[in-house]
């Protein structure tokens, strides 16, 4: 592989493109414009696409000025759907009643299951009527703590089918993680498995999610699903198991849904912002539900017989909108894997797109890195012909690995769609059609339809110019300038916290957190976080979390967190701590604390990099110089910046010398 240049292109095949539903940039462009200068009708038709027991009266009302008062979007106002019956119901009597929905893959060979999507419903119904009986009503809300097992989407397309918001916790979550967004969210039911798989090895969730029950007086019942039939401890009367309800002789094989307004939440979904504790949220049906489904159909260009493999975790928003959600709203048939790409060997993933004849790849720029890292002997010895499209997700994706992507996987005739959203955003926001338009590598190319993103300039001080643009090639701060039927409606219980966190930088416009630039040809390459927001393969964590984590222990005065560069995650966690007076700094001490942030946390944020410091660098406000700590975790001490401000110099010199 030769030097990528900066502005190489990559165009299609003509075989792609003559098949594609968006098969020219003009295309692209007519209905592009269309849909920012008329977002009703242009969402309304999409919607209609849809079945909706009630029409909405309004298609959308908001406010993004907080100079106006609230700010606020709401879609289909006075409509009445539901994303269980979009999913499943609306495709009976069709050609995809008796096609494949789901085919699950456990990490163990032996373990597969298929549903059709007839056979889906059914399964959905019967887990619905469990939850129905166990006493919840529309609105309750229902955490589940799972592993990558086919009962998860069934249990999320129950909890929709009865208006249930659902709350999922990343299995890799520990049991304070749990706990306090159990509590925030003050769920009704818990549903978990006793043990999960991965890597070869098993995780005692079940205990996990005791030891969380513990301070969680909420949580009337408890379902278990069984994944390996062990269990540490077990609470009568409080716990059962998901078998044996779901068979008793009263559980029948059909429910009804239940009519849901557009507005009414769909689910919570937890994540990390820059500052203080992780962030529900509020996603609701009829919107979320409109921009997963288009966004699935064109950036994806689903075809009648795609065979689709998204490699995220369902824990995770692009499990909720693209593993589950988007596919099976536009009947195509998902594939889901328990496990982890390199387990039992570093082929495994490209050993199951050649046994299931995998048609559309969607990963993370961390896996692409992962993989590449075995050779690409791996991927040459498997027919990887099947393959399509390819896409990737989560995080800023370095030309190199692009490049490997497109050779060794996609052989040069795949389209990749690298694909920039959030969290927050529901669903995809910047991305190429992969037949409209050449792609660049590590370009996220152009805004989908209705978006209207705007590359602002963070260094304007006068109030009423701010967000004004960035020339092209110059990075600055990206906003979103109108709604879309995708953005969260509030962070659950907070929605001050919503509103200032992403309407007060920019006013009138939505702030994304993210730094980014577009070239001459309106090609936009995302450049990471501008906040105090890690990403770690792909995953949030702020460095507040990380920090409140490493204080909560007895030895600790002071901590802050940095983002380290890491070949293959993107990013690492680098903690500084200071100790309390007459405490060692031993290597003991330093794994003990490592451990710690682990088990408040979880494994995805324990930190890979931990110094002890005298004390942190403080400008004489007494706030943490974290561009300092930023470049010593980055190892770039000979450009400091300006460090006049700075309190006390000799921090500096101690944080350099001892640097781990
Ligand atoms: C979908 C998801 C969101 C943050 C976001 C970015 C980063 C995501 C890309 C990307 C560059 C991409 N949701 N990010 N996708 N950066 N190119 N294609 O990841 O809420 O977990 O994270 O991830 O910084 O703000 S998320």
């Amino acid at each position: 592989m030769g030097m990528i240049e900066k502005d190489s292109k990559f165009y299609p095949d003509k075989t792609f493109v003559e098949t594609s539903q968006i098969n020219s940039l003009e295309m692209y462009r007519t209905m592009y414009e269309r849909s920012v200068n008329e977002p009703e009708s242009f969402w309304k038709e999409v919607a209609e696409e849809l079945v909706w027991f009630k029409k909405p009266h309004t298609i959308l009302k908001y406010n993004f000025d907080n100079r106006n008062g609230r700010i606020f979007h709401e879609w289909f106002r006075g409509g009445y759907t539901n994303m269980s019956y979009n999913c499943l119901d609306r495709h009976m009597g069709t050609e995809n009643e008796n096609k494949r929905a789901l085919v699950w893959q456990g990490e163990p060979d032996e373990d597969t299951r298929e549903f059709t999507y007839r056979e889906l419903l059914t399964e959905v119904c019967r887990f619905s009527n469990v939850l129905k009986k166990k006493g919840l009503k529309k609105g309750d809300r229902v955490t589940l703590y799972m592993p990558m097992v086919w009962q998860l989407p069934v249990a999320m397309l129950a909890c929709a089918r009865l208006g249930l918001p659902h709350s999922i916790v990343f299995g890799g979550f520990s049991s304070e993680a749990l706990m306090h967004r159990i509590q925030e969210s003050e769920s009704k039911l818990l549903i978990t498995v006793d043990e999960s798989i991965r890597g070869g090895k098993t995780f005692d969730l079940k205990s996990n999610a005791d030891q969380a029950l513990l301070k969680c007086p909420s949580v009337e019942h408890v379902i278990v699903v069984k994944r390996t039939g062990h269990v540490s401890s077990w609470k009568e009367g409080r716990d059962v198991w998901l078998d044996e309800e779901i068979n008793s002789p009263d559980i029948g094989d059909f429910c009804e849904c239940e009519h849901m307004e557009a507005e009414d939440t769909l689910f919570i979904l937890y994540t990390s912002g820059s500052t203080g504790k992780p962030k529900g949220q509020v996603h609701t049906t009829g919107g979320y539900m409109t921009y997963v489904y288009l966004t699935q159909k064109l950036v994806f260009d689903l075809r009648k017989e795609s065979f689709y493999w998204c490699m995220a975790d369902i824990g995770w928003i692009t499990g909720h909108s693209y593993i589950v959600y988007g596919p099976l709203l536009n009947g195509t048939t998902t594939f889901m894997y328990e496990g982890t790409p390199l387990y039992p060997a570093p082929d495994r993933a490209w050993e199951l797109i050649e046994r299931y004849k995998i048609t559309i790849c969607y990963t993370a720029p961390t896996a692409i890195r992962a993989l590449s890292r075995q050779g690409e002997s791996w991927p040459a010895k498997r027919d990887l012909s099947s393959l399509k499209l390819l896409g990737t997700v989560g995080e800023p994706i370095n030309p190199e690995a692009w490049m490997w992507y497109y050779e060794n996987v996609g052989r040069r005739s795949c389209p990749i769609v690298d694909t920039w959203w959030q969290t927050e955003t529901g669903g995809i926001m910047i991305s190429p059609l992969p037949g409209a338009a050449p792609t660049k590598p590590g370009s996220a190319q152009f805004p989908f339809f209705g978006i209207v993103p705007r590359v602002c300039d963070p260094g304007v001080e006068d109030f009423e110019k701010q967000g004004e643009k960035m020339k092209p090639g110059e990075t600055g701060h990206l906003c979103i300038e109108k709604p879309w039927p995708g953005l969260s409606r509030t962070i659950y219980g907070d929605h001050a916290r919503w509103e200032q966190t992403y309407f007060y930088q920019y006013p009138g416009m939505y702030f994304t957190g993210d730094g980014c630039y577009m070239d001459a040809e309106g090609y936009h390459f995302l450049q990471g976080r501008v906040d105090d927001v890690i990403n770690i393969s792909g995953h949030r964590i702020s460095t507040a979390e990380v920090e409140s984590a490493l204080v909560l222990h007895k030895d600790v005065a002071e901590a802050a967190a940095a983002a380290k560069p890491d070949e293959i995650k993107g990013q690492s966690i680098y903690v500084f701590v200071t100790l309390k007076l007459g405490v060692e700094p031993t290597e003991a001490l330093k794994k003990e604390l490592i451990d710690h942030v682990r088990k408040e946390i979880g494994a995805i944020a324990s930190p890979d990099t931990l110094q002890f410091a005298i004390s942190l660098p403080k400008t004489r406000s007494g706030k943490i110089m974290r561009r300092i700590l930023r470049k010593i975790a980055e190892n770039k001490t000979d450009d400091l910046g300006d460090v006049s401000t700075l309190e006390d110099a000799d921090v500096i010199r101690d944080l350099i010398q001892n640097r781990s």
